[in-house]
């Protein structure tokens, strides 16, 4: 089987079963005025992953292998955003309110997006999901059913909410996990390296983590 070097051990993945899934790359988590900024965030900080990304996930174009997308966003009329999360926070602008990319974590507005550097192609899966994990009121389960998929190459942002609420989703499901830890980003440097910890530690609880390029050199390789 294919493997890719890994902590705390090596992963490996039956050919034909592996996908890569990227978390929320929206505006409204990288670019100012989305809602990451409204919670009062530097979104500046998240950038540092798109070059590496973008890599990646040319890697996995090029091998012809699955790549899922997750967009974070809510119904025009909220009626899949529970009260509690609209007001959590004490936000400076709440999930609908406009702001300058248009109503905040709003589906089909400028911020819902997905920056352009990673922008989903032809044939390419993207999940709205109301929730931090995009198993939850999503038909991201019955895709990775569909496409026949057990093994997740995990991205995105924020690794200590969205991330890992997937990845521990998915790790309860029976899916095998591999975090990607220079494709992968929080607001807090402290919560990313705690939550890449809790993941890999006792042995592999929730799942792996590797660096970008050892994820390419198994993936160009096979
Ligand atoms: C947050 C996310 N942090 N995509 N969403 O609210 O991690």
């Amino acid at each position: 089987m294919p493997t890719i070097a890994a902590e705390p051990y090596a992963y490996t993945f039956p050919k034909g079963k592996l996908a890569l899934v990227i978390i929320d790359m929206q505006r409204d988590f990288v670019e100012p005025g989305g809602f990451g900024a409204t919670l009062g965030n530097d979104v500046t900080r998240l950038t540092a992953i798109v070059p590496a990304l973008q890599r990646l996930l040319a890697a996995f174009r090029a091998a012809g292998l699955p790549v899922i997308h997750t967009k974070e966003c809510h119904r025009p009329d909220l009626s899949d955003c529970p009260p509690a999360k609209l007001a959590r926070g004490n936000p400076s602008l709440k999930i609908g309110d406009a702001g300058p990319m248009g109503r905040i974590l709003v589906a089909g507005e400028p911020g819902s997006e997905i920056i352009d550097e990673l922008v989903p192609i032809a044939g390419e899966i993207v999940i709205e999901k109301p929730g931090k994990g995009a198993f939850y009121a999503t038909e991201f389960g019955a895709r990775l059913e569909q496409l026949g998929a057990t093994h997740l190459v995990v991205t995105g942002v924020t690794t200590e909410v969205c991330v890992q609420t997937t990845m521990r989703e998915a790790n309860d499901r029976g899916y095998e996990c591999l975090l990607v830890e220079d494709c992968t980003e929080s607001y807090f440097p402290a919560f990313k390296q705690a939550a890449l910890e809790m993941i890999r530690a006792q042995g592999a609880i929730v799942g792996w983590t590797a660096r970008s390029d050892a994820v390419i050199a198994t993936i160009a390789a096979r």
